[in-house]
């Protein structure tokens, strides 16, 4: 599948060869999409070089024939080596990290390194709950204003995921009211709460060292931010905050975030997401007894 198709280059990958190179590194994404961007953070961070294609999400290039047989799920991103397939982007960044090039962003340690795959595993539910933030209010918003509701459940039935299918479906009906909302707050309140936990030690998710655990969280944080939802966290688990600022300092978030998603698509997001803020900060605390 070859949509829009660039080489990106690193100036780390050109100085330290790769243990075992079969092929470039191909890489579907998109450009918005949170589990893309963590992608693209994790390779920067890596200094490997990478082929893009750029999956356009909202005209639903996700769904071609072509793209389902690398991920029968039809959601980026997926990357490809050679003859491997790689999905679920954090099973993509642990994959990038064994490739020898640049800083080893697992440490070696058994209990680091388990403490670093637990905060991994925990992204599937935490995916799910900023897809639940993003798809009950400017999401829906977005859809609600750009199609009929015809059109709307036509593309929810193009999802090939019956999951995924009804999930959409609920956000698009209830909005704030779905019954997803609620698990979203309970695992985004637990999250929070263990990082402020964890960062009142020490800078980064594993202490001191900066790991693939920071690679892989900070593009869901980012988004909430975006959405103009910081409030989330701001008063009980500030240090959330302070991290955000400070994953954001690196390049990788240049090179995985702005890069795709400046100012102009930052405004937007901010403004769009501006009018759901008291209506989520009030259900935020009821549903938690905050
Ligand atoms: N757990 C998967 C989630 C992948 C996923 O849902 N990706 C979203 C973008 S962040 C997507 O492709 N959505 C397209 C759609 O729902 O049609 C991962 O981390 O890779």
């Amino acid at each position: 599948m070859r949509l829009t198709t660039t080489k990106q280059v690193s100036q780390n990958a050109k100085n330290s060869p790769r243990m075992w190179k079969p092929q470039m590194l191909e890489l579907s994404h998109g450009t918005t999409s949170v589990c893309s961007a963590k992608v693209r953070i994790g390779l920067s961070e890596k200094g490997l070089e990478w082929h893009s294609h750029q999956i356009n999400l909202t005209k639903g290039e996700q769904h071609r024939p072509e793209y389902l047989r690398l991920n029968p799920k039809g959601v980026v991103p997926t990357l490809v080596d050679g003859g491997l397939v790689v999905v679920e982007s954090s099973v993509i960044l642990e994959y990038i990290d064994d490739l020898g090039t640049g800083p080893r962003l697992i440490p070696k340690n058994p209990q680091d390194s388990a403490r670093a795959r637990m905060w991994l595993a925990r992204c599937i539910d935490v995916h799910a709950a900023i897809n639940t933030m993003t798809f009950s209010t400017v999401g829906r918003s977005r859809i609600r204003a750009a199609k009929t509701p015809e059109e709307a459940e036509a593309a929810i039935l193009r999802m090939p995921n019956p999951a995924a299918r009804a999930k959409r479906r609920d956000l698009f009906n209830l909005g704030l009211e779905s019954p997803h909302v609620d698990a979203a707050f309970f695992i985004l309140r637990s999250l929070f709460h263990d990082m402020q936990t964890i960062l009142d030690r020490g800078p980064w998710l594993l202490g001191t060292r900066y790991s693939l655990a920071d690679v892989a969280l900070v593009s869901y944080v980012d988004r909430l931010d975006r959405l103009g939802f910081s409030g989330l966290w701001d008063r009980h688990t500030p240090q959330v905050g302070r991290w955000l600022t400070a994953s954001r300092a690196r390049q990788s978030y240049k090179k995985g975030i702005l890069d795709y998603a400046g100012d102009v698509e930052t405004d937007k997001m901010r403004t769009a997401g501006a009018p759901f803020w008291p209506d989520v900060q009030y259900r935020w605390g009821k549903v938690l007894n905050l």
